[in-house]
């Protein structure tokens, strides 16, 4: 048996971290592998867990001079709500200030923001919004 045969022999429902596969580690990995000699082979303790990457809220300010009709299509347009709960957050930011529009992975929060504004600058609007990780 060579190498690879062995490796994937030992393998056999286990995890290396280094591939992406992901298949779960046998408990007497490290003790197997130390007396292959293999430099390459780089494991990371089975109870340690994947930290999952942080979010982001992308939030509408309220203004003065923004129309209502026009922060609810905006709702609709960039963030997929339905008219009513479009209504809903737009009141919410009208009363209280702020509003959550979503809940992203740090790049599509940006790029929503980006659009928002964007948008609301081309028609003239002061419409801000902004991201917050949460
Ligand atoms: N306050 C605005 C008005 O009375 C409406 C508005 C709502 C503006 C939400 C911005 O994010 C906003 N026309």
């Amino acid at each position: 048996m060579n190498f690879q045969e062995k490796f994937l022999a030992f393998n056999k429902g286990s995890v290396l971290l280094s591939n992406p596969c992901c298949v779960p580690l046998r408990s007497d990995y490290n003790e197997v592998m130390s007396s292959q000699n293999n430099p390459s082979t780089v494991l990371e303790s089975q109870t340690q867990k994947a930290k999952l990457p942080p979010m982001y809220q992308v939030v509408l300010l309220n203004d003065d001079y923004t129309p209502m009709e026009f922060v609810v299509i905006v709702l609709q347009k960039f963030f997929g709500k339905g008219r009513e709960q479009a209504t809903q957050i737009m009141l919410k930011v009208h009363r209280e200030g702020k509003g959550v529009c979503g809940v992203y992975p740090k790049d599509i929060a940006s790029t929503k923001v980006e659009m928002v504004c964007g948008f609301a600058k081309q028609h003239q609007h002061p419409l801000q919004c902004v991201m917050e990780e949460t």
